[in-house]
């Protein structure tokens, strides 16, 4: 087989992966709610509907997916991923001006809530004398004050959409409707794709649809491998939009190797790549234009914050190039 027909036949073959993923996954439960709630804000917000008020929109996606081991799910294969890059990233997408839509992991850490306590209810609040009433603790004041605040605005000004996921099957059914409903907005929409996507999954007709018994011994399980979402974003949800994805890895030797190839076969135009260990110090930004360092500095709590800053510059710049094309 020549290399054109390869290439053909393993695109194809991705394409009968994700309509396979899709067809099987169970649909979600809110699927018009969602899409009726993503019609609206992109229409309100839309810098290409002309009604004066438009923004740029950035999709943020935050915190990891579950993969379910059985159908009635007990049990389910998890990762690390905390949701402190992709709350603490929306802050700063805001605060430039754009709306985001933030997809998250439900559970995960929130916008404006970084600086709150894990178990915050019980953290932040006291009983006031004769425990007729509750009150915030003098300590945790002015904490929850900013959280309320900078939330409530947001969502009133109609600028945050917070949608919720758990698992591989809602996060990429989710993905698929916000990028094609953003496809709309050209070189306007951004993705920021930085929530820890499983590689590996149970296919939903492969799996136990009652609790796996231990009695019959050790557990024998083959995962499949996920389709690769992205190449689709680029072909077919949003190929416009600018993307940026996120490449982690544990050993720095292959990190910027990945994050190459992953910048050239799924055409992004920036990858993210960072270690587990420093991901909160530092970054590296890779691009065709070649590479950039972002540190956190002494100055400056967030290495979100010059982040942000570097990309939503290239986003710019990438919106003018495209006009004149
Ligand atoms: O969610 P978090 O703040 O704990 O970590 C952020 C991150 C490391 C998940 C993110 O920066 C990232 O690299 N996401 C992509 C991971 C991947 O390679 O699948």
């Amino acid at each position: 087989m020549d290399s054109a027909k390869g290439s053909q036949a393993q695109c194809e073959s991705l394409h009968t992966d994700i309509e396979s993923f899709f067809q099987t996954a169970p649909p979600l439960k809110d699927h018009f709610d969602t899409s009726r709630k993503l019609r609206e804000f992109i229409q309100q917000n839309s810098p290409t509907t002309g009604n004066g008020i438009g923004r740029r929109i950035v999709c943020v996606t935050s915190g990891g997916t579950t993969v379910p081991l059985e159908q009635r799910c007990v049990r389910y294969i998890d990762n690390f991923s905390s949701g402190h890059r992709g709350a603490a990233s929306t802050e700063y997408f805001l605060k430039a001006g754009y709306a985001v839509i933030f997809l998250h992991r439900r559970g995960t850490c929130q916008p404006y809530c970084r600086s709150l306590p894990e178990d915050s209810l019980l953290e932040c609040l006291e009983l006031k004398e004769g425990e007729s009433s509750i009150q915030v603790r003098e300590s945790y004041s002015e904490d929850v004050k900013g959280a309320i605040r900078h939330n409530h605005e947001a969502i009133k000004e109609g600028i945050l959409l917070k949608l919720p996921f758990t698992s591989i099957f809602e996060y990429l059914q989710i993905l698929r409707m916000v990028a094609t409903s953003m496809n709309s907005l050209g070189p306007y929409g951004m993705f920021y794709l930085a929530a820890a996507v499983s590689d590996f999954y149970v296919p939903w007709e492969t799996m136990a649809e009652h609790k796996i018994q231990s009695a019959s011994g050790p557990l024998d399980m083959r995962l499949a491998q996920v389709p690769k979402m992205l190449i689709m974003m680029r072909k077919e949800w949003a190929p416009v939009a600018f993307c940026i994805s996120f490449k982690l890895e544990t050993d720095t030797n292959i990190l910027l190797e990945k994050a190459d190839m992953a910048l050239k076969k799924y055409k992004m135009n920036m990858v993210v790549a960072n270690e587990l260990s420093t991901r909160k110090e530092e970054v590296i930004v890779v691009a065709n234009s070649g590479r950039i360092t972002v540190r956190r500095d002494k100055t400056n709590s967030d290495v979100e914050n010059p982040l942000i800053k570097l990309i939503v510059d290239r986003h710019s710049t990438y919106i003018e190039e495209s006009a004149k094309n």
